[in-house]
């Protein structure tokens, strides 16, 4: 049975967690010194040593990310933390930043060290006002103590943080849109290659990292690499915050080593609320293709949700029982992506515009046995024709819930409308 790990989350029941004197307390800012003693180079080679892979969905090594800076360019070099947290159901780094921000500020000061940066920015989602001033909060009480600055803990290294609040758009959470963003400009994704590493902001090297990478790392630092390997799967190492909302008796985050299950989590999580069972799910978001009560002991890891035809993402497990309409569900999800689509390309700005008439249509009982070759042909010139991941990702819940739940479609158009007492879901108020 695995059990949990909490290591970002250890401080949460205290009630002064957020600041300096709790997190010192506790042994916070001793990687950080443990790091300036180090040379730059041996901390990204710890850091790749651990296998940490990236924690904002597509869990990209970070260590091999902080690798490919160019060596020979003789710009700034700038970490850019990205904290513009929007998907549907991710909901594991404003809890993160409100409780432990001084493990964000920590990781920042060490990560920028190693990547040799004298220029970090925390991009912080617009609309969380009281997380944009915990960071700001936090920021100051670090600068005050010499943990950030000229000469931090007498090591000669200098590191200026910038706490940045978004305007509220989830395309700034795609990391180029999100560099736009921060130079001024309107946030859309920009063409890869190159790759932020080489030309990111200002056209300068840039590493961009999740909040919870960077948080991640000063255990890293604390425990080693081989601490770190020990929990997880061979390929898909260490913790991670698994965030379990709907339809579950007791929502919230658990921080457990990756490839847990969901029968494991709900086991923690009290199950599904009483007297219903589970119907469908998602393993990372939004953005990932649903599963269904066959995926309870699919392992949640990066490689187990791929081969289960998902992806782990962010580790957004949304819940949802047997009382609600699949067809609803992404009929929600879609609208929130046509809403926040950026309008650069065809496809995901039209695409999405005209999945939402089709949902809404069946949803009103206004469906035709056409509408659902007419969804899955959206989707086929969505996948893999969009500029960006937010296309690719609204394809996800509409294919899948096709493939899993084809019958409930064809029962709006039958039935003239949904099946479904949407009261007894309680999820749509
Ligand atoms: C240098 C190369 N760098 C890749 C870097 C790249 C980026 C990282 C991953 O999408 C996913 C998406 C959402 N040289 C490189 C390289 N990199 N090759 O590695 O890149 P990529 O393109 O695989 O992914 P992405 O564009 O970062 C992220 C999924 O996450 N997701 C998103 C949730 C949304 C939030 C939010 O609310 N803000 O987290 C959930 O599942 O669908 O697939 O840094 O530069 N050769
Ligand atoms: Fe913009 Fe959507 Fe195209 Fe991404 S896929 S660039 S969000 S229109």
């Amino acid at each position: 049975m695995t059990t949990l790990t909490p290591v970002l989350s250890k401080n949460w029941d205290r009630s002064d967690s957020f600041t300096l004197d709790a997190y010192r307390e506790t042994g916070g800012y001793g990687p950080l010194h443990t790091a300036l003693g180090m040379a730059p180079d041996a901390l990204v080679d710890l850091v790749k040593g651990s296998g940490l892979r990236g924690r904002g969905g597509a869990g990209f090594p970070t260590g091999m990310k902080w690798g490919f800076l160019p060596k020979d360019n003789p710009n700034p070099r700038y970490l850019v933390v990205n904290a513009d947290e929007s998907e549907p159901g991710t909901c594991k780094d404003i809890p993160l930043m409100l409780a432990n921000p001084h493990a964000l500020v920590e990781g920042v000061a060490i990560a920028s060290y190693a990547i040799k940066a004298n220029q970090a920015f925390i991009y912080v989602r617009g609309e969380v006002l009281h997380v944009i001033r915990r960071m700001q909060h936090a920021v100051a009480e670090a600068y005050a103590a010499g943990l950030l600055g000229r000469d931090i803990l007498g090591s000669g290294y200098d590191l200026d943080v910038v706490v940045h609040a978004g305007a509220g758009a989830y395309i700034c959470g795609e990391e180029t849109a999100l560099l736009d963003s921060l130079e001024g400009y309107r946030g859309q994704p920009r063409l890869k290659p190159p790759f932020p590493a080489v030309a990111g902001l200002y056209a300068s090297p840039t590493v961009v990292n999740n909040v919870e990478s960077i948080a991640s790392v000063p255990s890293i630092v604390e425990n080693g690499a081989d601490w770190f390997t020990a929990m997880g799967t061979e390929k898909s190492a260490g913790f991670g915050f698994f965030s379990l909302s709907g339809h579950v008796a007791k929502p919230g985050q658990y921080e457990a080593p990756l490839g847990i299950t969901l029968r494991e989590l709900l086991d923690m999580a009290g199950g599904i609320r009483a007297g219903h069972r589970l119907k469908f799910w998602t393993p990372g978001g939004s953005s990932t293709p649903i599963f269904t009560d066959e995926h309870l002991d699919t392992p949640l890891d990066f490689e187990s949700v791929g081969a289960a035809g998902s992806m782990l993402g962010t580790r957004a497990l949304q819940i949802f029982d047997e009382t609600t309409c699949v067809v609803k569900a992404v009929g929600r999800w879609i609208s929130f992506y046509a809403h926040e689509s950026c309008g650069k390309c065809t496809p995901c700005r039209e695409g999405n515009y005209w999945m939402v008439q089709v949902l809404d249509r069946l949803e009103n009982g206004e469906g035709t046995e056409a509408d659902i070759e007419k969804l899955l042909d959206i989707c086929d010139n969505l996948l893999g024709r969009s500029f960006c991941a937010l296309g690719d990702g609204a394809a996800s819940p509409v294919m899948s819930s096709i493939q899993y739940f084809r019958q409930e479609y064809v029962d709006h158009m039958e039935q003239r409308g949904c099946p479904f007492d949407h009261a007894k879901s309680t999820l749509w108020g």
